[in-house]
């Protein structure tokens, strides 16, 4: 009777496991595929200064994105995230050329940033995207 109990606890066990494990794989599956998504959208970002895996000798004072669509500025964003944290992007304007355009203040020290935009065009719909680069002054080397 004990050994039956102790089965049916054990079957129970088992079947608690494989639920998490398919719920684990499900959570593993849609990672990917969202990630998938965000980096489709990334493509309405035509180039940006910075360039994407640029190193530069000195610090950035301007961060410029390009997209497929006019922004609506008021709705936009940009970034950026240094090796001290966030940086002050102030002064978000377009220069009329379906770009964001933005100021960049604070220490700069060498390291590694990512910048971040968020897009909203005419259609209300929001897109992200990021790319990243390198702040290596040449006294440092
Ligand atoms: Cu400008």
């Amino acid at each position: 009777m004990f050994q039956r109990v102790d089965t049916r606890e054990t079957v129970r066990a088992v079947i608690q496991i494989s639920m998490l494990m398919t719920a684990l794989l499900v959570i593993t599956a849609t990672g990917p595929a969202a990630a998938a998504t965000a980096s489709a959208e990334e493509t309405i970002a035509k180039d940006m200064t910075p360039k994407d895996g640029d190193t530069l000798t000195r610090p950035a004072r301007s961060l410029r994105v390009w997209f497929e669509e006019t922004p609506v500025v008021d709705k936009c964003k940009l970034e950026l995230e240094g090796p001290n944290g966030a940086l002050d992007v102030t002064g978000l304007h377009t220069m009329g050329d379906d770009d964001l355009m933005a100021r960049v203040s604070g220490a700069m020290p060498d390291g590694s940033y990512t910048a971040k935009w968020t897009f909203v065009g005419s259609d209300g719909k929001e897109h992200t995207g990021s790319w990243t680069f390198e702040v290596k002054r040449a006294s440092s080397d």
